[in-house]
């Protein structure tokens, strides 16, 4: 099958030029100016006026995540056909490692999930919940086997938690097998006692969720993990940044010349803490690191433009309302948390970021698909529209407006967080190796379809 991508606007992070763009199978044969009449194709598709991007790369999502008693909702069978129609081509999910139990346990389970059901390519990254001797020598091994990174958490104690010393030994780990640690960043043991003291207080509604979760303990954790990252000379990545003070341990970081990375997400750059505020409704918005005050808002936008943050990725970890939030009635602490997001990441940063004027269209290229590809080892096969890379592509309406609602989106959940938002800019056809997956709304894929990217490592000290 060979399609022909004519007169669209192709945007990447490097510059933007109009041409067309040739499909042949699964990757992209040629770019050039009047292919049209030169090459023969089975189908072509008029993009005048339109943009032709790479599919969008969201490197953190969870797909049926075990949290508190109850599971993330979407599968990836739902979650990638949502990300499809976001126009988001690739997701990297998380597999688990329960405490006790094997690496190699947690990914088989993960492979069990995806395979046969997701709509567009899929890797993993591997949480570790459990530092030992095995767990370490396995890392070795799933490094090889493309899935080369390793979140830990400095929060959740007794669940995920790793304390400095485990967290220290696995980055030890990926200093010889070239792998990436990536972080959650907070002080779990302090908040913790905080959240107690808050409920102990009378406060047992969503608000004390957002209010004992401090801001300079995720700074303090932040800090924390890129200084044992220093020591033990390797990259560290730090996931869903929130707060300021956060940014400014990594800022301080990179001015040193440190192999520090950091992403932020689109709940932290368009919701705020008065979203937590709504009595339990606000359980919608419980998430960890939880929504901040608006003033931290400006400072990750700034962060964005001057490159301190490299990406903004989901954390797509949708619960419902009915059923699943309200597990928490009367203890926020018993909120599921995670929100839904990976359908409407690249619409909300293109309506937020580049018609709102705080970031150029191929800034908006970067964080969302090429930037991903380099740090977690899939560039220049995805992120780019290069000869030669997959034909993960979409068309992309930069004047189309659409409103978000729960009533019309594809992720499996009850709710939205961005309720009757209008965005500018949406997918019109989107390309998973090839093969049209979404076209003018309908879904035009295939469960199935979708295959497990073996990842390669990246040479992070020469991205700093
Ligand atoms: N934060 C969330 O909000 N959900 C899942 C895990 C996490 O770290
Ligand atoms: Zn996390
Ligand atoms: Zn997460």
């Amino acid at each position: 099958m060979r399609t022909l991508i004519t007169n669209g606007t192709i945007v990447t992070a490097e510059g933007s030029t109009v041409a067309d763009v040739l499909v042949d199978g699964e990757t992209i044969a040629a770019i050039g100016a009047g292919l049209a009449g030169t090459l023969g194709a089975d189908e072509t598709i008029d993009a005048t006026g339109r943009y032709v991007i790479p599919g969008g790369i969201d490197v953190h999502t969870h797909m049926e995540l075990p949290f508190g008693g109850t599971f993330a909702k979407d599968t990836f069978e739902t979650g990638t056909r949502a990300a499809a129609f976001g126009g988001t081509t690739t997701i990297v999910d998380f597999a688990v490692q329960s405490r006790g139990r094997s690496l190699r346990e947690g990914l088989d389970a993960w492979h069990a999930k995806a395979e046969g059901n997701a709509v567009v390519d899929y890797g993993f990254h591997m949480i570790m919940s459990d530092v030992n001797d095995q767990s370490l020598a396995e890392m070795d091994t799933l490094v090889a086997e493309g899935v080369p990174d390793f979140k830990l958490f400095t929060a959740y104690p007794g669940v995920f938690f790793s304390d400095d010393g485990a967290i220290f030994r696995a980055m030890q780990r990926t200093g010889r097998n070239g792998g990436l640690i990536m972080m959650h960043a907070e002080n779990g043991l302090a908040i913790d006692v905080i959240a107690a003291d808050t409920v102990a207080a009378g406060v047992t509604d969503p608000i004390g969720h957002g209010l004992a979760r401090y801001s300079v303990l995720e700074g303090e954790a932040t800090n924390r993990v890129i200084r044992l990252a220093e020591a033990a000379k390797v990259p560290v990545y730090i996931v869903h940044l929130s707060a300021r003070e956060a940014l400014n341990a990594v800022r301080q970081a990179r001015d040193e010349g440190l192999p520090a990375f950091a992403e932020t997400c689109p709940q932290y750059l368009f919701l705020s803490l008065d979203d937590l505020s709504n009595g339990f409704e606000g359980s919608k918005f419980v998430c960890s690191p939880p929504l901040r005050t608006e003033d931290h808002q400006r400072e990750l936008w700034k962060g964005l433009v001057k490159d301190d943050l490299q990406v903004v990725s989901t954390d797509h970890c949708p619960f419902d309302f009915h059923g699943q939030k309200e597990l928490g009635r009367g203890d926020f602490r018993k909120i599921p948390n995670g929100l839904p997001g990976v359908e409407d990441r690249m619409d909300l940063l293109h309506d937020g970021g580049v018609v709102g004027g705080r970031i150029t269209r191929e800034r908006w290229v970067e964080i969302t698909s090429t930037a991903p590809a380099k740090l977690f080892g899939m560039y220049p096969r995805k992120g780019a529209v290069a000869v030669g890379s997959d034909a993960d592509l979409v068309i992309y309406d930069p004047n189309r407006k659409r409103v978000i609602s729960a009533r019309t989106h594809h992720m499996d959940v009850d709710y939205s967080c961005y309720e009757g938002r209008t965005v500018q800019g949406a997918s019109d056809v989107v390309m998973s190796r090839g093969t049209v997956v979404v076209r003018d709304g309908t879904f035009t894929g295939r469960k199935g379809h979708g295959q497990f990217v073996r990842r390669g490592t990246a040479d992070h000290a020469r991205m700093a």
